[in-house]
């Protein structure tokens, strides 16, 4: 191949690449936007409403009409702060206890390698003094309503890291409770509106809850992906970058050949994503 059909095929690989990044980016920036307003949501009608206007059956409803909204998230989770005196009135309010993510026999961390995570890992072991038990869940989430947030290592140090910062913050791709590979976005919700200068003890004092949307991508970035069908097909990885060693969060990791890398911003400044991009094979 000669230098010039060289630099033809780069320059139509860059701007493939950079348009399935741009897509995939502005996806995830409406879901985001969205996953605030279902924050408001719970803030107006289940916590500044006496008796709350939502209960989980209006939650799950509300949340799958409107799931077109949120294109990349297969669901979306709403946990309550609780802490260690109030534990007793709130299992016998909800009729259930308060249960940890993972059984001791079950404890192996998913996220390899050190990370904004690790700061949270020494209070771990510490007696829990507050809970995040989920209380609401989109159906196909059903299935973590009671759990305590604060006890796996991820949804911890996301949790923790939403509240002090008032800002919407991602976790590391992980396994999730049904095995599936995915990210959490996490909303905190406020007992009152604080202004944008509000340090971070004053959020962490008056955080009451937590808004998680949950992005499946091995899924959605496919779904996304298909719809731009090409005659020429492009291989596509999507990274979380953030440490040392990416954490491939789409696609099948393999390719060699020419690549392009396309950035990602997925809002959360302390991650970093980027998408490789491949083509499938020489024309
Ligand atoms: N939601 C669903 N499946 C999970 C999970 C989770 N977290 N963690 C592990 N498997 C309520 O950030 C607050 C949702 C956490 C939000």
């Amino acid at each position: 191949m000669n230098a010039q059909s060289l630099d033809k095929r780069r320059d139509s690989l860059a701007s493939m690449c950079d348009e399935r990044a741009r897509m995939l980016q502005d996806q995830f920036n409406v879901s985001m936007n969205h996953l605030q307003a279902l924050a408001i949501l719970v803030s107006t009608f289940h916590h500044s409403k006496t008796p709350s206007a939502i209960d989980q059956m209006t939650f799950a409803r509300y949340a799958e009409r409107t799931a077109f909204e949120r294109p990349l998230t297969s669901g979306v989770a709403y946990a309550v702060r609780v802490t260690h005196g109030e534990r007793e009135q709130f299992e016998r309010q909800q009729g259930w206890a308060i249960k940890k993510m993972y059984s001791s026999s079950n404890k192996k961390q998913s996220s390899p390698g050190p990370g904004p995570g690790d700061a949270a890992v020494a209070e771990i072991r510490e007696p829990a003094e507050e809970y995040a038990p989920v209380i609401f869940a989109q159906d196909a989430y059903k299935h973590v309503i009671s759990f305590d947030m604060l006890s796996g290592n991820e949804d911890r140090d996301n949790i923790l890291r939403a509240r002090k910062s008032g800002k919407g913050v991602l976790t590391a791709p992980f396994k999730l409770l049904n095995n599936r590979l995915g990210v959490i976005l996490t909303y905190t919700v406020y007992k009152y509106e604080l202004p944008a200068y509000a340090r971070p003890h004053e959020r962490i004092q008056a955080a009451i809850g937590y808004l998680g949307g949950i992005f499946d991508i091995q899924a959605l970035v496919e779904k996304l992906l298909k719809q731009l069908a090409s005659q020429e097909s492009i291989m596509v990885n999507v990274y979380d970058t953030t440490n040392e060693s990416p954490i491939s969060m789409y696609g099948d990791d393999t390719g060699s050949g020419m690549c392009h890398v396309s950035v990602l911003n997925f809002g959360d400044p302390s991650r970093k994503h980027e998408m490789h991009c491949r083509f499938e094979k020489k024309p």
